[in-house]
């Protein structure tokens, strides 16, 4: 262990075991190291922006057992929005300051390909300015593969209708044993890593999810984490790593065991410290709650996503997050935990220091 601790001193980079190894340690001690490396790229900044979730429909074609979203398993209330709810959705909160419009759908096979991309177009018109953060890799994939397109296709696609970064959402765990248990017949880890790939070629940015708590071992978590940082030292495309603490109710996965505050701190830190290529890491409130995102502050995070407004995906499966946070409260619940928030772009650039 002594090696290793030199070593992150040193700011040299760890290997697999290394990082594994790391769970090990005391909480404070590794949050003091994953703290350093915070504190020497970001000071006490905290990162937040101003946004607004939209997910436009819970009608899905995969089975994903951890997914209380879904209009096809325990969930009994299917619904989708006309493009013009959609467009409005993001009008009224483009009117109300939100500077991205972060939007993630099921995969539903009964509204066409159009559906998806007139909603971006028509959102840009309205809204001149807006970052249109949207289509994970699980749903460009499904795109493709429901309309004969190759994953370039889409990626055109989403280019030439204003789509501006993509959400790290469908990543889950890519270990293969439990994708094959948890999310079967969705996006492969190849194949999700491959999109990421080509819209990075494309000189675009992505974020990047990690789905852990649910039956994934630490060394897949690792192992997850591993895979992003050797596409990331051949793209540079992800700006965001994003730990998604899985929430239990609603859903058909059998977990046993949930996370401790402890471990989920750990990961972060270890996240922190293991991702020394990717830039950000996002302790999302609404999977983390807002009192251990605050905490995680001191555990390498420096970005606490946004207000959010509303959101269905998490608060299906029992997150509080339905209505997001208002800003006043964001800002003021930052500051009192000892940081200083600020507002950024979904791009990192600094908008307002608080
Ligand atoms: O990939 C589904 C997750 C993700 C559960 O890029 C669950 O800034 C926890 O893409 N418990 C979609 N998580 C959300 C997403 C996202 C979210 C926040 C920020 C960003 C970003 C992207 O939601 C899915 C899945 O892993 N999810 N069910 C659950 N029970």
């Amino acid at each position: 262990m002594k090696n290793i601790i030199e070593k992150i001193k040193k700011r040299k980079r760890i290997n697999k075991d290394e990082a594994l190894k790391l769970y090990d340690l005391e909480l404070l001690e590794l949050g003091e190291l994953a703290d350093a490396i915070r504190k020497e790229k970001f000071g006490k900044k905290s990162y937040f922006n101003i946004n607004r979730h939209i997910n436009p429909t819970n009608v899905c074609k995969d089975t994903c057992k951890f997914c209380a979203y879904s209009a096809t398993r325990k969930n009994p209330n299917p619904y989708t929005f006309s493009i013009d709810e959609i467009v409005d959705t993001a009008k009224k909160a483009y009117k109300n300051g939100a500077k991205e419009v972060h939007i993630v759908s099921a995969h539903n096979p009964n509204v066409g390909l159009n559906w998806y991309f007139d909603a971006f177009k028509y959102i840009k018109k309205e809204c001149p300015g807006i970052h249109v953060k949207a289509l994970t890799a699980a749903e460009i994939h499904f795109l493709a593969t429901e309309y004969n397109k190759s994953y370039e296709e889409i990626i055109d696609l989403m280019v030439l209708n204003g789509v501006d970064s993509m959400p790290g959402g469908g990543a889950e765990i890519f270990a293969e044993e439990v994708r094959d248990k948890i999310c079967k017949g969705k996006v492969s880890s190849a194949q999700w890593l491959e999109i990421h790939k080509l819209w990075h070629k494309q000189g675009k940015k992505s974020n990047a999810t990690m789905l852990f708590g649910h039956i994934e071992s630490r060394a897949d978590r690792i192992d997850h984490m591993e895979r992003l940082r050797t596409l990331q030292d051949e793209t540079g495309g992800f700006n965001t790593f994003i730990p998604l603490v899985y929430q239990r109710k609603n859903n058909y996965l059998k977990v046993e065991k949930f996370l401790t505050a402890k471990e989920i701190l750990k990961t972060y830190a270890i996240a922190r410290i293991f991702l020394d290529n990717i830039p950000h890491i996002k302790a999302y409130w609404a999977t983390s709650t807002i009192n251990l995102a605050l905490l995680a502050q001191e555990f390498g995070c420096d970005d606490l996503d946004g207000t959010i407004q509303k959101e269905s995906i998490q608060s299906a499966a029992g997150a509080a997050s339905a209505n997001g946070l208002e800003l006043n409260d964001f800002i003021a619940l930052i500051k009192n935990s000892g940081f200083i928030p600020v507002e950024r772009d979904s791009l990192y650039n600094e908008l307002k220091v608080y």
